[in-house]
């Protein structure tokens, strides 16, 4: 049957019932992609075993982030209630995934972003999608404080990450990852801004490692996936954040969060204890890495392997190499890294400081001086 999106996919798994306005765009399904030229590279420099490392691409959702996952819930069950508004601050990609479902249930969606700190590919989708846009003279934590405040005097659903039911949505990432590598991997890497995602994937993963159990309290014991893979396995989690905007790092809220990787630029966490306890109860961490770390591994993933991501989303891989160098990772291990959203969100960024295109003459010379100079 034609795939219609997660909340089909998983409805058994989801809080939806037939009443439920199903709004999606087919969101979710997302490619992994085993990535062979930097894994091979890295082998032949740590001589230990070979690592396989896969990228969930996340970029390759409707609106090109992971957050289509989440989105598609919030604004379904907004739609059950009888929402004509939502409201949400965002980074970008929250905007932008809530202004096209907004569109397609036939709500307005008021988006509140930082000014001057959002992408236009971003931006492009916000206005392209007839979302109202508020640039506000903050940042995203102030965004965040505002919406919260103004939900209570307003009659206009949250869609961030503190809506349960967008947790509930991007949880089905850890599914499908399962489901494509037969079991849970063994390292889960991820960027951390907000928090909802690595808590989301944690949650995925511990319903899959319950899955078929008594213990199990979505199933209690009558698992829905009995034709799927079985695991009692759930990976170490790992939570990656701009050196900018580590506030897990720190410890607490960072005042003044400042990264290229704008997605990111965050502060206060919302979904701080949820992130804490996914580390904690998985063996795992939280890391930094700087902004040209990043940038050189966007770049790298999008030379070497052909996948092209947004400066947050590289901040997964980065970490992740960088660990598995120090031996944090050991070889033999199978990681997967969400590569939250997709390059041409913020293009400005990916080719700043590249002298990469050539002009020359119309004619057969120049173009062909040009080639065989190169080969
Ligand atoms: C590409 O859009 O918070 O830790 O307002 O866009 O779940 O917040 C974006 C977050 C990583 C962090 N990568 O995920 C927003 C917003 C990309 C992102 C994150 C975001 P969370």
């Amino acid at each position: 049957m034609r795939y219609q999106g997660l909340i089909e996919r998983y409805r058994d798994r989801l809080p939806v019932d037939d009443t439920t306005p199903v709004v999606s765009l087919c969101e979710g399904d997302t490619p992994l992609i085993e990535l062979h030229n930097l894994t091979g590279e890295l082998a032949a420099e740590t001589g230990g075993d070979p690592v396989r490392i896969f990228v969930k691409y996340e970029g390759l959702n409707p609106t090109g982030s992971f957050k289509d996952r989440g989105m598609t819930m919030a604004v379904s069950k907004a739609a059950e209630k009888g929402a004509k508004a939502i409201v949400c601050a965002s980074t970008g990609n929250t905007s932008a995934a809530a202004a096209a479902y907004a569109a397609r249930a036939g709500m307005t969606a008021f988006v509140l972003i930082p000014e001057g700190k959002i992408p236009m590919g971003k931006l492009a989708q916000a206005i392209a999608h007839g979302a109202v846009v508020l640039q506000i003279r903050g940042n995203f934590d102030d965004g965040m404080r505002l919406v919260k405040e103004v939900a209570g005097e307003a009659p206009v659903e949250i869609v961030n990450s503190i809506n349960p039911y967008r947790l509930q949505g991007q949880k089905t990432g850890a599914f499908e990852i399962i489901e494509a590598l037969g079991d849970a991997p063994d390292y889960h890497c991820i960027p951390v801004g907000n928090a909802g995602n690595i808590s989301g994937y944690w949650i995925g993963y511990s319903e899959m490692a319950g899955c078929n159990t008594a213990s199990c309290t979505l199933c209690n014991g009558e698992c829905p996936y009995l034709e799927q893979p079985k695991t009692r396995k759930r990976p170490v989690m790992v939570g990656y954040q701009a050196a900018g905007a580590a506030p897990f790092m720190r410890g607490a809220p960072v005042e003044a969060p400042e990264t290229l990787a704008t997605a990111i630029r965050i502060g206060n966490p919302q979904s701080w204890d949820l992130a804490r306890a996914a580390i904690e109860e998985s063996g795992g961490w939280f890391d930094e890495v700087t902004d040209d770390e990043l940038l050189a591994t966007q770049s790298l993933l999008a030379t070497r392997e052909g996948v092209f991501c947004e400066p947050a989303s590289a901040v997964s891989l980065c970490g992740a190499v960088r660990d598995i160098r120090a031996g944090r990772i050991p070889g033999g291990s199978t990681i997967t890294c969400t590569l939250t959203g997709h390059g041409l969100k913020d293009t400005a960024t990916a080719i700043a400081g590249r002298e990469t295109v050539e002009t020359v003459d119309a004619d057969l010379a120049s173009v062909k001086a040009a080639i065989v100079g190169r080969l």
